[in-house]
């Protein structure tokens, strides 16, 4: 037989993230925990379908009326007018005078990369500025669109804090008219937002030098159980009457991760600019994957206009904020019962889904090897899968990691 005609093709490595999930498949140990990715379980360790998706699901599947046609190439209307609002505000101006297009994407990383592709083919400066570090899919995603990818300065680890100085050199050297990429909450991996004050100084260096604002929106509602208040950052920069782009991802903030939901808004000055660059928005979504899924996006649409469903799903939404928030603090608490050396106040500081803990690479690889525990590589925690019936084995293994190892 002839060798095949891939057989130069060389093995890939996993992904540093979602890999983490193929290892913890292949532990037997009864005792292993997945805190690689960022996915939200209960108390019991399961993953959680809100009661309000239920609910919307089994009006959707009633409704004999409804049919699997094909959506259009911008996808479900009332989903991306419901999703502009949710992210810019009921009253937003841009909504108002129609200069926000807004298309349903493939989740955030399909957003990022209709955003991304768009902007590679219509946006004169090419050069995207990304936090370090950053969300690891980041790079890949803009580098593939064809964008150039350069990094600021966001986390010093010497004060598990906000280099802000740093970001402010950065975007200040940065060519006028460079696209940044900004978490609009709950900075991942770090845990480390601006404030509202720095957010207002980012927004006025940018606005000065003519910096492009993409905001990443994946975590609306998850950070501070206020949908509104998580929105904050995006909204500031929509107010000054500036152009930006957000994608927003639903897979978080309603659990509908494999639905793949999301959209890219792209907020322009004006509705006829804004409709043009609807246009070409579905040039590029056309070749990619022709339009978005249907579904999801209509779980979305049904919970979004139905006042009560919204509420409901608003505090089923706090609930899992609040409980990640008490997962800090009973994790920090532990770690203070075990006197552990170093100060763990990051644990309670941090804001959303992950702690950056600061372990090391070796510290991790230890804390897998020897309790089962499974993590990124760079020391990152997902609180959300945590349990109270957890945390004593972790902050054992965080311990020994600290206490043993160099
Ligand atoms: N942007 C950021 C900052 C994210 O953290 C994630 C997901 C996404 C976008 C994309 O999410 P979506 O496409 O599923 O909507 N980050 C996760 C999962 C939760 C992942 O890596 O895919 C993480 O563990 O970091």
């Amino acid at each position: 037989m002839a060798d095949s005609v891939f057989a130069h093709v060389v093995r890939a490595p996993e992904d540093p993230i979602l890999g983490v999930t193929v290892a913890y498949n292949k532990d037997s140990s009864p005792v292993k925990v997945n805190l690689g990715v960022g996915a939200y379980r209960t108390e019991e360790g399961k993953p959680l379908v809100l009661n309000v998706v239920r609910r919307a699901e089994q009006m959707l599947v009633n409704d004999t009326s409804r049919v699997k046609e094909y959506l259009s190439i911008t996808g479900l209307a009332d989903f991306n007018k419901l999703s502009a609002k949710l992210i810019f505000g009921a009253d937003s101006p841009a909504i108002k005078e129609n200069r926000v297009t807004t298309v349903q994407c493939l989740s955030g990383t399909g957003s990022l990369r209709v955003g991304a592709e768009f902007l590679a083919r219509h946006y004169h400066e090419h050069t995207i500025y990304i936090p370090q570090p950053t969300w690891g899919n980041h790079p890949k995603i803009f580098t593939l669109a064809g964008l150039s990818v350069k990094y600021y300065r966001y986390y010093d680890p010497a004060t598990r804090g906000l280099d802000f100085q740093g970001l402010l050199d950065d975007l200040t050297a940065a060519p006028s008219g460079a696209i940044v990429l900004l978490h609009a909450c709950a900075h991942n991996p770090t845990g480390v937002d601006p404030t509202i004050d720095q957010w207002e100084k980012i927004r006025k260096l940018m606005r000065s030098k003519g910096l492009l604002p993409f905001f990443d929106s994946a975590y609306q509602g998850f950070a501070s159980g206020n949908l509104d208040a998580d929105a904050q950052s995006v909204r500031m920069f929509v107010a000054d009457g500036g152009e930006c782009l957000a994608a927003q991802s639903y897979a978080k903030n309603m659990g509908l991760y494999g639905e793949r939901v999301g959209a890219l808004s792209i907020v322009c000055k004006d509705s006829n600019v804004a409709s043009k660059v609807e246009s070409q928005l579905k040039m590029v979504i056309r070749p990619m994957y022709s339009n978005p899924p249907i579904h999801g996006a209509s779980i979305v649409a049904t919970i979004l206009k139905d006042r009560q469903m919204y509420d409901e799903w608003t505090v089923e939404l706090k609930a899992m904020a609040d409980r990640i928030i008490s997962m800090r603090q009973q994790l920090y608490d532990a770690m203070q019962a075990r006197g552990t050396p170093g100060d763990w106040s990051h644990i309670i500081k941090q804001i959303g889904m992950f702690t950056f803990t600061g372990l090391n690479v070796e510290q991790v690889s230890f804390m897998t090897r020897e309790y089962h525990i499974y993590m990124t590589s760079d020391g990152r925690i997902s609180m959300a899968g945590l349990s109270s019936r957890t945390v004593p084995h972790l902050a054992d293994a965080m311990h020994a990691a600290v206490t043993r190892t160099a």
